[in-house]
């Protein structure tokens, strides 16, 4: 195959920005169709893009002009497209959540096997960022021993989706729930959520910032702070505590400004541009991978297992309690 030619179902934002990736910035592939529910708005995106714009996702799916599929609907929406595209057997990218409820994952899961092949990659575009790796790659090496406790940090300056108290796990810590699980390469075990003092910028009835405790099945502690209207920044933090060292994420390389009598670096203000490289080389590898006919990034098996422990740590918040997190036994298909 020489161009993979893609479909994107859901062209708003995020959906707009891997269309540009696909077809300006990246290499083997290019975005030939698209679908959405609002069709006149579809219809514009298309002829923006040059791309052919299809009455219905599942059309566009089934589609001989079509070779993969790019998820890129509103969370509720993600499920139902990802199994049409299992069942036209075609490979399938679906951003995060896989799906909203590990219940609606399973039923990918399941397909996904019954199928006899795996086609799905799920978002976490946080495994292909140069940080983390160079986190795990210190993991690895064994040189700071087993890591024991991780502090981390998920700060966004301002809400720019439908929000509310589920939404901090849910829409945001879900991001840590994959990525620490993959950085320490185990499952987690219980969750915990609980309030800090409600900052002045949350509307009412929102409590903001709230802190994730997770501990993962030999017992690592993790908190997560998630403070999405800290007003000032995009920020993400990782300090992972070994038995022989410290580890932190590097910060990003951002130039330095002079300005008011102030001499610091500039920040990101939302992940567009934090995880712009990752979301670039988790794309390329995408295409690669489809094109050599393989899934080599977050299977749905972890889309799964990120959603069994959200689910948990959404019941730990509501109940205030501490929640066992349990897995269904990964199935071979995934080891
Ligand atoms: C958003 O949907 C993302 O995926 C971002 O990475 C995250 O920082 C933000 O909190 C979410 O709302």
């Amino acid at each position: 195959m020489s161009t993979l030619r893609v479909g994107v179902v859901g062209v708003g934002a995020i959906g707009r920005t891997h269309i540009d990736r696909i077809n300006n910035k990246l290499s083997g592939a290019r975005v030939v169709a698209c679908a959405d529910v609002n069709a006149e708005f579809c219809k514009k995106i298309a002829d923006q893009f040059g791309l052919k714009a299809y009455e219905t996702g599942e059309e566009m799916i089934a589609s001989d002009e079509v070779d993969a599929v790019v998820v890129t609907t509103s969370d509720a929406f993600h499920a139902r497209y990802v199994l049409a595209a299992i069942k036209a057997g075609k490979y399938v990218f679906c951003e995060k959540p896989m799906a909203p409820t590990p219940a609606e994952c399973k039923e990918i899961v399941d397909a996904e096997i019954a199928g006899g092949k795996q086609l799905v990659q799920v978002g976490f575009m946080r495994r292909y960022d140069p940080g983390y790796k160079q986190l795990k790659e210190a993991i690895q090496s064994e040189k700071y021993g087993y890591p024991l406790l991780l502090h981390c940090a998920h700060r966004n300056a301002t809400i720019t989706e439908p929000w509310d108290n589920s939404s901090a796990v849910a829409n945001s810590m879900v991001h840590e729930i994959d990525v620490l699980r993959w950085l320490l390469g185990e499952d987690y075990a219980t969750a915990e959520v609980v309030y800090g003092k409600k900052t002045r910028r949350a509307k009412e009835g929102l409590n903001d910032p709230q802190i994730m405790i997770l501990t993962t099945k030999s017992g690592v502690r993790i908190d997560v702070e998630s403070f999405v209207c800290n007003g000032q920044c995009y920020d993400i933090r990782c300090e992972v505590v070994c038995e022989d060292g410290i580890l932190n994420l590097p910060k990003p390389a951002t130039i330095e400004v002079l300005a008011n009598t102030v001499r610091g670096n500039a920040v990101d203000y939302d992940w567009t541009t934090r995880f712009v490289e990752a979301y670039n080389v988790e794309f390329q590898a995408w295409i690669n991978a489809c094109k050599e006919g393989k899934v080599d990034g977050p299977t749905a098996w972890d889309g799964y297992a990120c959603q069994v422990a959200a689910a948990a740590a959404g019941k730990a918040r509501e109940t205030g309690t501490v929640q066992p997190i349990v897995y269904d036994e990964k199935p071979e298909f995934y080891k």
